[in-house]
């Protein structure tokens, strides 16, 4: 191999919430000697998780970045979180990595926990591994959970180790392993590198089946050696190296090591293979199509003491300090002071070279997601698909004072995380947050609190009920007020119609011989509509058709703002007398769910009024379902929440509204009563 320096190469660790990212990095950290002492998640002293949200729920909120090194090599860690709630933060940095580790659970009836983070690697091609962590409480076997994991990758899964288990425990500890490529053993020591040991006996056999088939495997895409093996020759200790860092690159397969993050067992092993496996960065500027000079933002954030951080991987050549960059709409972006990141703290950097990950001040316009660019134009991959935001809630500010710090501290917050959303509602006053999952939208709050100091109060947001009539109605409305000189005169007689669902609103008149001056029919029509805000059960008014047919004036004492009011009564003892009903608002739902929960997933569905629509399996996934159904907008509030309970935190939905039908007999009575009564 030609000696060629090998730029910074970014290892993203995905997978299930709680499998142990954060702990493996913390090991690789240990083992690297970035850090003298190996801290933890659940002591709260690990480096990642450092902000007092993670530390709270012992689980990490945020994307942690993090560097290392290895006998001379560079590395940077993006550990994901892994929940759904706060999976958007990595997904655009997973996406920039030159290898991505899947860390799974050991347990085979787990393993599906796995499969958005295979779906999402795969979906964007980055070469992968999968690391069996908590392998210190593995009870089943390793094979057996590949052969759960299999059906859910792609490419075949390469056993690259099996397990060395203790021989007087009855619950079969493992206590080392055999390297399949190297053909040597290990045996675990807590903390410290791996002890090298004999080939037990009793495992020489096995051994050798395994080894025989991971070498088949290999043979699959290396014509050379399958004709050693065919002639029964042995292949010799580089080319099977070479083969297996072969497959994770060009994704003909995924490698499977195993280990314990907490106990450092396995770490150095899976360090050795992310040095041999691991693509250079150069793979990854082509994968993206990037050319010279060019950065890809990943994150953006606020947090820190210098501001705005524009935090990206560089491609292709140097980025200098000061450099002048262009954002994606062109507009010229002058590279502020240059950082590396470590957790929470930072370097100061006078350039970076192809691969690194830096922290770019000043970068006012660029976003997550974009490119900046010296020379030439940026590349429109990756494509990311976010998890949905259709988690929602309604805020206020406890103090009016802080509305404009609440609206400056939600645009930061929004550019921090691309899963979540925020609108004004002008006629409700209230803002809607809008994110992922509560969990999401919770942890949103806490930071609201914490990083800029805004108490808000938190309810339900309003669902969009309406109300319509069944019944025809004429009615009269009257205006007549006498104080002193000019007196009020509006009189107005007006038709009230029912229209189809979804026609909205018609105003026309069919007055003759001026019984009310042409100049007031818009005040009257303003008139129906103010009654219209605040039908009789108190919502908006949808779906009717009004007729001014009739009415009276006085030539001093009528005005706009009279007949106004006119319009407004005649409308509002219209609607009451024209037999009202409420609509509720219904959402066409897509929920993904594995298989094994669907029948859970429909029961929910069913338990809230959904009606299904129908169910099939999830295209390009393996044991996944697609069920759609039609729900009221009013059953969604704690779906979210109920479909993570009944699949182990991994179904999800999106929805949007589809139409508004008809809610009579109790459930509406609840309705408007609520609505009614002072809160
Ligand atoms: N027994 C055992 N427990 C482990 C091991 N690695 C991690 N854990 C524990 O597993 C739990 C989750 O670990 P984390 O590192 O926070 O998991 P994570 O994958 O980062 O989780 P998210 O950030 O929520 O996605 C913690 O309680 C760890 O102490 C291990 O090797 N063995
Ligand atoms: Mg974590």
């Amino acid at each position: 191999m030609p000696d060629r320096r090998v730029g910074t190469r970014t290892v993203a660790l995905v997978g299930p919430g709680g499998a142990g990212k954060t702990s493996l990095a913390e090991a690789l950290l240990f083992a690297g000697g970035a850090i003298d002492r190996q801290g933890s998640v659940d002591a709260g002293t690990s480096i990642g998780d450092s902000n007092p949200e993670a530390r709270a729920r012992r689980g990490s909120t945020e994307l942690n970045l993090m560097r290392f090194e290895f006998l001379g090599d560079r590395f940077a860690i993006l550990d994901c979180p892994g929940s759904v709630g706060f999976a958007a933060d990595g997904a655009l940095g997973v996406a920039a990595a030159d290898i991505a580790i899947v860390v799974v659970d050991p347990d085979p009836g787990r393993a599906l926990l796995a499969e958005p983070a295979l779906r999402q690697v795969e979906a964007l091609g980055i070469p992968h591994a999968i690391f069996v962590n908590k392998i210190d409480q593995a009870r089943g076997s390793i094979r057996g959970l590949l052969e759960a994991l299999q059906p859910m990758s792609a490419s075949p899964l390469i056993a690259r180790q099996i397990p060395i288990r203790a021989k007087d425990s009855p619950d079969e500890r493992i206590t080392g392993f055999i390297d399949l490529a190297l053909e040597r053993a290990f045996h675990y020591r807590a903390g410290k590198p791996s002890e090298r040991t004999e080939i037990p006996a009793d495992l020489a056999d096995r051994e050798a089946a395994d080894r025989f088939h991971m070498l088949e495997q290999l043979a699959d895409h290396d014509d050379a050696l399958l004709e050693q093996l065919l002639m029964d020759e042995k292949p010799s200790l580089p080319t099977v190296l070479a083969d297996l860092a072969r497959e994770t690159r060009e994704n003909l397969g995924v490698p499977v090591l195993f280990g314990s993050a907490l106990n450092g067992f396995g770490v150095r092993r899976l360090m050795k293979a992310l040095r041999h496996e691991t693509p250079p960065p150069e793979d990854a500027a082509k994968r993206l199509g990037a050319g010279e000079g060019c950065a890809f933002v990943f994150k953006i954030s606020h947090g820190g003491a210098v501001g705005r951080l524009a935090l990206a991987r560089v491609f292709g050549g140097t980025l200098n300090e000061g450099a002048e960059l262009k954002s994606p709409e062109g507009s010229p972006v002058r590279a502020g002071a240059l950082f590396g990141a470590q957790g929470d703290k930072t370097i100061k950097l006078a350039k970076a070279e192809i691969g690194e990950i830096i922290a770019i001040a000043k970068a006012e316009n660029v976003r997550a997601g974009e490119w900046l660019s010296s020379k030439s134009a940026a590349p429109t991959r990756p494509v990311v698909e976010l998890p949905p935001a259709n988690f929602a809630l309604a805020i206020t500010t406890r103090d009016r004072k802080d509305d404009v710090r609440l609206s400056t501290a939600l645009h930061k917050l929004v550019e921090e995380d691309p899963s979540l959303a925020w609108e004004q509602d002008e006629l409700l006053h209230q803002t809607r947050l809008k994110g992922v999952s509560d969990e999401h939208l919770n942890v949103t709050i806490a930071k609201l609190k914490r990083r800029y100091g805004v108490a808000v109060d938190v309810k339900s947001p309003t669902i969009g009920y309406k109300e319509s009539i069944r019944k025809a109605v004429t009615q009269r409305g009257r205006h007549k007020k006498q104080s002193g000189g000019h007196g009020q005169f509006g009189d107005v007689v007006i038709e009230l119609k029912p229209l189809a669902r979804g026609e909205g609103f018609r105003f026309d008149e069919r007055i003759s011989g001026g019984a009310v001056p042409r100049q007031y029919f818009p005040a009257v029509e303003q008139g129906v509509r103010d009654a219209m805000t605040k039908g009789p059960m108190g919502f908006p008014v949808v779906d009717v058709a009004v007729t001014l047919i009739d009415g009276s004036y006085h030539s001093v004492d009528s005005s706009e703002l009279a007949f106004r009011t006119a319009g407004r009564i005649a409308m509002s003892e219209a609607l009451a007398a024209a037999a009202p009903h409420l609509l509720e608002p219904v959402h066409k739902a897509t929920i993904f769910s594995p298989g094994s929960a669907t029948s859970r997933v429909t029961s929910a569905v069913a338990s809230r009024r959904g009606q299904m629509l129908g169910m099939e399996p999830r295209e390009g996934w393996s044991r996944w379902d697609k069920v759609e159904a039609l729900m009221p907008e009013s059953e969604l509030q704690g779906l979210d929440a109920e479909l993570r309970s009944v699949s182990q935190g991994l179904a999800t939905y999106r929805a949007e509204f589809d139409h508004l039908s008809e809610l009579n007999g109790k459930l509406a009575e609840e309705v408007v009563q609520r609505e009614l009564e002072p809160a």
